[in-house]
């Protein structure tokens, strides 16, 4: 090597070290994780807050966006080249044609960056130039943090636990039939082991449509390229007495270890530990209107998400993150559209209540949690209706089904939360004096004006929570 070579591959590395340093220094990347169970309406969530961060007009409450420190925004490749990239085109070309459709279901992680070009507006700001904030967006299914109390179980153990857990449950039974008709000590047969994990899958389906939240593992319903391999062809069974090693029990037991370690783990270890600030979505006005089973249940979900967020208490999450921590979390009711501002505050304090009773039990070793109720995207107008001389606060939209337009009133919430939550602790299967209504509404046409997004409610409030100091 010459002297040139040396000097030229001296400045070429001061080069890559300054444009790292610079990243670092000058270019904060926000990862900001949207996460919910299926259906929370995460893909409208994302869709929307992008076309609002790049279209500003409607974000008053996002500070940055008010007081014009955000100069421009755009879209950028992302930096993880093996993630999907959000469909942002598509969803808004869905929402936005002139016949407005919801997005398709998604079923895996994907990924987008959002640049923000920021420059304070204040005496320093002139002093500091422009900067660029990096958001990162990555949207994941709810059900994959669910998994994660699974690390701590053994197949025995998680076996034990599902069957008693949904034996009392209708949508079990076939299911429970079926596992009772198996000696788990017969040698292993790959057909029946397909058959009793189809049947299981059915039931997890079921389960999941009837409202529950906790319907592990979460790959059984988002298989993806997964779909069909023995990681995901495991059922849970009755212990036999003295298990064989090569028994139907045994190569379960495998299966479960397997999925532990060949899905579960790397999910963490590969985009969970990355995550800076965390949405988690909830539809919980879906789950009210599904009766008090609903409500308890997604009460007990939601503590389980929450112990991802407690890295303390989890050995190998410890491990992975290594004192790295989510520093803000919102847990957001979603499609308050569904509901007249009045009673907004109400889902809020549910919220608020199902968070505080995991929250009570536990720190989040100092992460700042908020709850708020939000639509991202708002698909419906307000309007009082006079019913026997009373008024009622209702909502107009078009039906998704047919398409006409129709009011909904949707019952009233309690002032008070346990009237919810404490029938719902205590087993109840129906409220008992109140009903609660919910209808389907398509995405309302869009007559959008220049310089604003897509119409909210409170999606500003939740962008500055999230990531408004960074800015
Ligand atoms: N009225 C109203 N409905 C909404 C809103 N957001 C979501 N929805 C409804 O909820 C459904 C699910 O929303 P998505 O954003 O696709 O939910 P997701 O969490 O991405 O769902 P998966 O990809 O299936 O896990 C939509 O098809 C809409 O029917 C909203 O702000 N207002
Ligand atoms: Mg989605």
């Amino acid at each position: 090597m010459g002297i040139g070579d040396i000097v030229e591959s001296l400045t070429r590395s001061i080069e890559n070290l300054s444009a790292d340093a610079s990243e670092a220094l000058f270019e904060p990347v926000v990862r900001l994780g949207v996460t919910g169970l299926s259906r929370a309406g995460k893909t409208v969530f994302i869709t929307s807050l992008i076309a609002n961060l790049l279209e500003r007009g409607r974000m008053p409450q996002l500070l940055g966006a008010a007081n014009g420190t955000i100069r421009a925004a755009y879209l950028q490749p992302q930096p993880d080249d093996t993630v999907p990239r959000f469909d942002y085109e598509t969803h808004l070309g869905a929402l936005s044609s002139s016949s407005p459709r919801w997005p398709e279901s998604t079923r895996a992680v994907s990924e987008l960056r959002l640049s923000l070009r920021v420059q304070s507006t204040g005496f320093l700001g002139v002093f500091s130039g422009p900067r660029t904030v990096h958001l990162d967006i990555v949207d994941y299914p709810g059900e994959w943090l669910l998994d994660l109390v699974l690390l701590s179980k053994s197949y025995e153990v998680w076996s034990k636990e599902t069957l008693d857990k949904i034996k009392s449950r209708d949508m079990a039974q076939a299911y429970l039939k079926q596992a009772q008709a198996v000696d788990p000590n017969v040698a292993l047969d790959e057909p029946s082991a397909q058959n009793l994990a189809a049947g299981f899958t059915e039931y997890l389906k079921a389960a999941r449509e009837a409202g529950f939240s906790d319907c592990t593992p979460g790959r059984f319903l988002l298989p993806g390229e997964l779909e069909g391999s023995p990681v995901l062809t495991f059922a849970p069974l009755n212990k036999p007495e003295r298990p064989q090693r090569r028994s139907l029990w045994g190569e379960m037991e495998r299966r479960f270890e397997a999925y532990k370690s060949s899905v579960i783990k790397p999910f963490f270890r590969d985009h969970f530990s990355k995550i800076d600030r965390q949405v988690v979505l909830v539809d919980a006005l879906g789950a009210i209107h599904k009766g008090p089973e609903a409500v308890e249940d997604m009460r007990r979900a939601m503590a389980e998400v929450l112990m991802a967020f407690r890295p303390g208490k989890n050995g190998f999450l410890a491990q992975i993150l290594r004192g790295k921590r989510v520093e803000k979390i919102l847990f957001a009711a979603t499609k308050a559209d569904h509901l007249h501002h009045r009673q907004h505050p109400r889902l809020t304090a549910i919220m608020d209540a199902l968070v505080r009773d995991a929250h009570d039990r536990a720190d989040f070793a100092g992460a700042e949690t908020a709850a708020m109720s939000i639509a991202a995207l708002r698909a419906t107008v307000e309007e009082t209706l006079d019913h026997n001389g009373e008024e009622l606060d209702c909502v107009r939209g078009r039906l998704l089904d047919g398409g006409k337009q129709a009011a909904l009133y949707p019952g009233e919430l309690p002032d008070d939360t346990a009237t919810l939550l404490s029938p719902a602790r205590e087993g109840a299967k129906e409220w008992l004096d109140a009903d609660y209504k919910i209808m389907s509404f398509a995405p309302a046409p869009m007559k959008l004006k220049p310089g604003e997004g897509p119409p909210h409610i409170r999606l500003d409030k939740a962008a500055q929570f999230l990531f408004g100091d960074k800015l």
